[in-house]
């Protein structure tokens, strides 16, 4: 497999309101129409030009890395060279073992001058203040790494005066978006992950504190703590990696330190160690300290727990390290914005990525659990939906994975994903409270929160000669952070994963119960909890609903300001803003912290139009992940007048400078304005969220070739017209591929462990982990009869694990492992044609019916495993679930057929789920209509655990066959021309 298709991963205070804050009641009246331009906007276009034929570029077919990652981070990293990085000498020679210049990695553009005053994010433990050649060595995580964080004092950031400028001159263009400068092609600065942890290869003794035993943070008091083994790293291509101990150099006082913080770095100094009886004491301190439990009370569940707990420890550490790497460093940061996370189980991936499964088994076992077990304990946190959802889990893995300075920013829903059960053959949705017994990965910041408003009124006033805008008396909530460490693979570089929560702001509490309107309080409580309390089930179609709008703004605003706020602690000059941060929105969910972002700059930070417009611009890029009409979010221009009046109006104002472009290119073709639009005419007018993306974005992505080329010939066809006759040369990269692709440790290194290993003793390496173009090399075992022996036994093994899995969760149906797996797991979808893989199987059944004994006996035996949720509302998938399982009750209770056809529905499709059943598939069905899936990423996970696919040439599909060979594919139906051609002749019946 190479990069394009498969396995390629990658392939990427209490909150004191300090903002006006009213009561709904208490709501003013519906905020002022939109401003002059947003009449402009709907002035009738001018008479139309001749037409041009409209220019279809050919698909960029851009080379992609290993593991690829999102266009942002892309340019985030492209162009840094590796170069040593400096770490400061030590100060004193005992606490600075002989350092070797580790961080061969990435050299950062520039190294900050001096020290920060500050750490970076909102506050600090008290007076642990930093050696002055460096920063304070506990930036944005900057909790101490306790296993629960003890509530802070909660610090309130301010909130930003809604003040506001909308610049009144604006040239029309302003809003022609901004090309693609030279240096926004390749960026930059990347992080030397985590170099300030130097690894020079020390005597453990020397670096194994005698202290450690009594001090560390885990209270660990064993005898044999102090002699703890370091953490150990694989050899990797990374220098940093090389050396065998790490130790933390950071942690160097002064002499003219207060005898306190010394005694602070010193107690700081070392990592956890790894050896068993570390790691034991460790866990068992989190038996006691962290859950209370006793010893007679310490069950899997419990076990698991501890275990989490004291994994999360280490990453914490280096969580830590990372940050303050980054603080110094100053690199080009990549912000990827989702709505959905589908994170899957964490236990097992971080022992991966830091690589100590191993010495975590043992040490398990020797307590007497067994570390699969203690797997199963884990909830699956079902932030997400489907695709995208896992797409952004996977880029979290791999962005940590390469060393990417990048955070993520997503949403804590308190219900992910409902859980499915079948019931007499029906979907069944029940909620999934995952939070129920808390969640050990997540860092509750107390310390950061940031506050939202909603609704309220534009205040257009004049300031000196300037007319500007304040936003102002509306509905205040608080966005809290809860951070979870991204651990990558093979490094110590770990990313952040930022999802924040919907709390009531502090104010508008008091005043309610000021006025002894208890439950008025409680219930504005609850009001502001519901943002973040529940993620949509819809994957593919929009909820019209106020709450969804109220929730991606909510997190649009909360992101964009902690992103702002970071910014703004190194740099004054707002220029230098897209050369720091680079935003990557994950579809159009998050396309308002486009206006978010240019409301800060105009109305709070007074800059003019165009200069925020070009901030703004060079800072986006967009990802799109669906062609699909009813998946293109449009949201009620009445809607967005209520709830977020300012950003209408500033939607207003773009559309008018970018329309008033639009025309003159095309000569005022009325049909070109109207589809190039940001507001869409009709009935009701309504906000294209997409067509905001496009304009404000310098790149725009599609997640698979042929689906970019559907872009750029379809849905944004008129888009790249436009750019084409604005200026070819300078928009000529706007469009572009970057296929989605998967990341091999959770799909192959933790689901298929043993095919791992097996492809590493074949290839003689492991770089393959991160770079899977490497498993190429496999090729020459094709017809080696000991390899296809053993991979042959380890397809059973994971099958024999599916039919137990089968037996226990679908109403003890036997399955036989010696039959082949035919597997057709996805969210249900009528585009996805599961309806036609269950009416295949009904005729194999008639077929199989019909035949004669003789022929029977030549019939290869078959289970067919259907799994997958239908969208609550969705009734025509819903049905599907109900024939599927209606079907199976025929054929698996017809004894005539006996074991040669079966047909299971597997509930509950999820992470931790297909970590079970892809490996154990001889075959899968990815049988979208041509042209209608985006992507696809299972048929990745697929093919690479070994299993042959049976696909249309659609999403990702096409090129997985390139890259295989079609010849080892079963290539299906009708291609996207055909199919093209069957809808015209049928729109002409
Ligand atoms: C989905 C597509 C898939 C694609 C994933 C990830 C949405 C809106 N789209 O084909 O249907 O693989 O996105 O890109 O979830």
């Amino acid at each position: 497999m190479t990069d394009t298709a498969a396995p390629v991963e990658e392939m990427a205070a209490k909150p004191a309101a300090e903002a006006p804050a009213k009561p709904a009641e208490e709501q003013p009246a519906a905020p002022a129409a939109p401003t002059a331009p947003a009449k402009e906007e709907e002035k009738a276009p001018e008479p139309a030009p001749e037409a041009k034929s409209p220019a279809v570029p050919e698909v960029n077919h851009e080379p992609k890395p290993a593991d690829t990652a999102p266009q942002a981070a892309t340019e985030a990293k492209e162009e840094e060279k590796p170069k040593a990085a400096e770490v400061p000498p030590p100060k004193k020679e005992e606490e600075a073992p002989a350092k070797k210049e580790s961080e061969s990695l990435k050299e950062p553009e520039k190294v900050p001058e001096k020290a920060p005053e500050k750490a970076p994010e909102e506050k600090q433990p008290e007076k642990v203040e930093p050696p002055k050649e460096q920063p304070k060595p506990e930036p944005e995580p900057e909790q101490k790494p306790a296993p629960v964080p003890v509530p802070e004092e909660k610090k309130v950031v301010p909130q930003p005066k809604a003040e506001s400028k909308p610049e009144p001159e604006p040239e029309p263009k302003a809003v022609e978006p901004e090309p693609i400068k030279e240096e926004d092609k390749k960026p930059e600065l990347v992080p030397e992950a985590a170099t300030k942890r130097d690894v020079s290869a020390v005597d453990h003794d020397t670096v194994a504190s005698e202290d450690f035993a009594d001090k560390s943070k885990t209270g660990d008091r064993s005898p044999d703590a102090g002699k703890s083994q370091p953490i150990k790293r694989k050899d990797s291509k990374f220098e940093l990696q090389k050396a065998t101990v790490m130790y933390r150099p950071e942690f160097i006082y002064d002499k003219d330190e207060s005898a306190k913080d010394v005694k602070m770095w010193d107690l700081m100094k070392s990592y956890l160690g790894s050896d068993t009886k570390s790691i034991q004491r460790q866990i068992v301190n989190h038996v006691e300290y962290t859950l209370a439990r006793t010893r007679f009370n310490f069950d899997n569940n419990g076990c698991y727990y501890a275990t989490a707990y004291s994994v999360r420890d280490r990453l914490v550490e280096s969580w830590n390290d990372t940050y303050q790497h980054q603080y110094e460093k100053d690199p080009k940061m990549m912000y990827y914005m989702s709505l959905e996370y589908l994170l899957g189980r964490m236990l097992q991936n971080a022992l991966v990525n830091i690589g100590q499964e191993g010495q975590y088994r043992k040490s398990i076992e020797d307590l007497g659990y067994n570390l699969e077990d203690i797997y199963d304990e884990e909830n699956d946190p079902g932030l997400g939906n489907g695709g995208l959802g896992r797409l952004a889990a996977c880029f979290m893995d791999s962005l940590a994975t390469l060393e990417y300075p990048a955070w993520g920013y997503g949403i804590r829903y308190n219900y992910g994903i409902f859980r499915q059960e079948i019931s007499n053959g029906y979907q069944v949705e029940y909620p999934d409270y995952w939070l129920a017994r808390g969640n050990p990965w997540e860092i509750e910041r107390l310390d950061v929160t940031v506050p939202v408003m909603f609704y309220g009124s534009v205040r257009h006033y004049k300031d000196g000669g300037q007319d500007r805008c304040v936003w102002e008396n509306g509905e205040v909530v608080q966005a809290m952070a809860y951070d979870i460490p991204m651990p990558g693979y093979n490094t110590f570089n770990t990313n952040n994963l930022r999802l924040w929560r919907a709390c009531p702001s502090a104010e508008f509490d008091f005043r309610s119960f000021n006025t002894g309107d208890y439950f008025g309080a409680v219930k504005a409580k609850q009001k502001a909890e519901s943002i973040s309390s529940v993620l949509y089930p819809n994957d593919t179609t929009v909820e019209g609903k106020e709450l969804r709008l109220k929730q991606e703004y909510f997190f649009c605003a909360a992101t964009l300001e902690d992103i702002v706020n970071r910014f703004c602690k190194k740099h004054k000059d707002w220029n230098e803003f897209p050369d720091k941060v680079s935003i990557q929105l994950n579809d159009t969910h998050p396309a308002l912290s486009v206006i978010e972002l240019i409301r800060i700059l105009i109305d709070i930070h007074k800059l003019p139009w165009e200069q925020a417009w070009k901030i703004t611009c060079r800072t986006f890029s967009y990802t799109n992940h669906t062609v699909m009409q009813e998946a293109l979010e449009k949201w009620d221009v009445e809607i967005m007048q209520k709830l977020l009046p300012r950003h209408l109006e500033l939607i207003y104002l773009i559309n008018h400078f970018f329309l008033e472009s639009v025309r003159k290119v095309f000569k005022g073709d009325p049909e070109k304005v109207k589809s190039l639009s940001l507001i869409e005419e009709g009935d009701k007018k309504r906000v294209r969220m997409a067509n905001i993306c496009v304009v404000a974005s310098h790149k725009v992505n599609g997640v698979a070739e042929l689906h970019t080329q559907i872009l750029r010939t379809g849905l944004f066809k008129d888009f790249v017209e436009y750019y084409d006759h604005l200026d070819k040369e300078r928009y000529k990269g706007k469009f572009i591929n970057v296929t989605n692709g998967v990341t091999p440790r959770r799909w192959l290194i933790c689901a298929n462990p043993k095919l791992a290993d097996l492809i590493t003793r074949k290839v003689g390496h492991d770089e393959w982990t991160t770079d899977l173009s490497l498993v190429e090399d496999l090729k020459s075992f094709a017809n080696d009869e000991e390899t296809l022996k053993e991979f042959a036994a380890i397809k059973r093994e994971n099958k024999m694990r599916l039919a137990a899995w089968v037996k226990k969760n679908c109403g003890g149906v036997e399955i036989n492992p010696d039959a082949m797996f035919d597997v057709f797991v996805k969210r249900i979808h009528e585009y996805k044609r599961q309806l036609m893989a269950i009416l295949y199987v009904a005729h194999r059944y008639l077929t199989i019916k019909g035949m004669k004994p003789a022929d029977r006996a030549k019939v290869v035996p078959r289970v067919f495993l259907i799994g997958g949720k239908a969208a609550p509302g969705y009734d025509v998938a819903k049905k599907t679930i109900k024939l599927a399982n209606s079907i199976g009750d025929v054929i698996n209770n017809d004894k005539e057929i006996g074991g040669l056809l079966k047909v299971v529905y597997l509930p509950n499709y999820s992470v931790s789920n297909a970590q079970v059943i892809i490996p154990a598939a001889d075959l899968s069905q990815h049988i979208s209509t041509a042209g209608t899936e985006a992507s696809g990423t299972s048929n990745m996970k697929f093919a690479m655990n070994g299993c042959l696919i049976i696909g249309t040439m659609d999403g990702a599909n096409v090129e997985i066959a390139r890259e295989i060979g079609q010849e080892n594919m079963f290539v299906c139906g009708a291609n996207v021309d055909q199919v093209n051609q069957y809808r015209k002749m049928v729109s002409r019946c």
